[in-house]
């Protein structure tokens, strides 16, 4: 796995690989050698497993305006998620902002406040970066389908801090979207935009952009447009949409998505004392999930995700039935903050219903946890528990 962002294909390119199928007939272990991507869109003589524990007619919605849009997992077939289908979360109204109208505003604990339109912000160095995120309420009730992974074309955050000047006092930079809504705090209803803060030392991150590009595209409507933030390793609220002000100051940002809703409950040890903890959500937490299994010609095929910080991997493991750990293939090409798919050739698969399960270890030796393992947590947020998978062998 390398840390840069090359990759051997652009996100146009790897299209056109993926339709590329292998010419080898007769089942995997004859493509073994073939590019990881080609296994990942289903071959002509390919067909899906059934996951017996999915309901028979589980779909992805279509897009929809002020909807939510999910994957539906088993159809994974690219290392990026194409923009229609890459999931939707917003909590209020999904604003159409006029590109010329556009303007970035940096206020606050600043020298130099700015204001930017749509054009300074297209002049300034362009980077572009691969992250996959998820929705901090991704779990195995929308099988895993709060996820994806893209290209991001933008320019780096930290670059603008530095030429506004933050003055010594400012420690916490608060990001709002444009798209705003009624929230009822003590009784008292008030109109507040989506907002969400990083600390001064995130916001400095080299990797955190301001991006107006998913996939070579201009950013889409639901995924923003025309600008939004991307902090690689973080879970999805942290990638605040429609951004229209970024605001430095002396304190902590207590806003809904910070102080209130993505909080994490937890039973945890506090150095010695055991207590009920609420924590921010913010990087994303090591995990891996099977996403679904192929046959072709008597062989199996497992193919998953692995989603973490940033952190290097030691690698992924799968499961059949309780029995022992067996190492899986990761993706050559992933990039540091990109998902990693992986695949594990199943062999000797007989007829009847299995158990089928994915861990992954980091390079710190930390081991994603099964469910008994997972602390008491009754909110739904980072759910990155191993999520056993049942399928039925024809
Ligand atoms: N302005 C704004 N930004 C937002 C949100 C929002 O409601 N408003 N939702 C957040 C949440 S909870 C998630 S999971 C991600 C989803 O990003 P996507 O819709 O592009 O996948 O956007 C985040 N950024
Ligand atoms: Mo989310």
């Amino acid at each position: 796995m390398n840390d840069n962002n090359e990759r051997t294909s652009t996100p146009n390119n790897a299209r056109r690989d993926f339709l590329r199928k292998g010419a080898a007939v007769g089942g995997y272990a004859l493509t073994a050698t073939a590019p990881f991507w080609q296994h990942l869109s289903l071959a002509a003589d390919e067909t899906l497993v059934p996951f017996t524990d999915m309901p028979a007619d589980f779909t992805a919605p279509p897009l929809a305006p002020g909807a939510i849009h999910y994957l539906d997992s088993r159809g994974i077939s690219s290392f990026y998620t194409p923009n229609e289908d890459f999931y939707i979360i917003q909590h209020y109204n999904q604003p159409a902002l006029s590109e010329t109208d556009y303007r970035l505003r940096l206020t606050g604990l600043v020298d130099k406040p700015l204001t930017l339109d749509l054009a300074a912000l297209k002049s300034r160095p362009k980077v572009e970066i691969d992250a996959g995120f998820e929705c901090g309420g991704n779990s195995p009730r929308l099988f895993q389908g709060l996820i994806g992974n893209a290209r991001w074309g933008g320019t780096p955050l930290k670059a603008l801090l530095v030429e506004a000047g933050v003055q010594a006092s400012g420690i916490e930079v608060v990001f709002y979207g444009a798209d705003r809504g009624e929230e009822t705090i003590r009784d008292i209803k008030v109109e507040q935009a989506f907002g969400r803060s990083l600390h001064i030392s995130d916001a400095l991150g080299d990797d955190v952009l301001l991006a107006w590009e998913m996939n070579g595209q201009p950013l889409p409507l639901y995924h923003g447009a025309p600008l939004r933030l991307v902090v690689p390793g973080w879970y999805g609220v942290a990638n605040v949409k429609w951004l229209s002000q970024i605001h430095v100051q002396d304190r902590r940002f207590m806003g809904r998505f910070m102080g209130r809703d993505y909080v994490t409950l937890s039973k945890q040890d506090i150095g010695g004392e055991v207590r009920w903890e609420e924590r921010s959500v913010t990087r994303i937490r090591l995990k891996s999930s099977i996403v679904r299994v192929t046959q072709r010609g008597g062989s199996h095929l497992v193919t998953g995700f692995v989603l973490n910080d940033g952190t290097p991997l030691k690698g992924v493991e799968v499961s059949i039935d309780g029995g022992p750990w067996q190492a899986a293939t990761l993706d050559p090409n992933a990039s540091r903050y990109s998902w990693k798919l992986f695949t594990y050739e199943w062999r000797g698969a007989k007829a009847g219903e299995h158990t089928l399960v994915s861990r992954v270890i980091d390079a710190n030796g930390q081991v994603q946890a099964t469910p008994e393992e997972m602390p008491e947590k009754p909110t739904r947020w980072e759910n990155y528990a191993q999520f056993p998978r049942k399928v039925m062998i024809g």
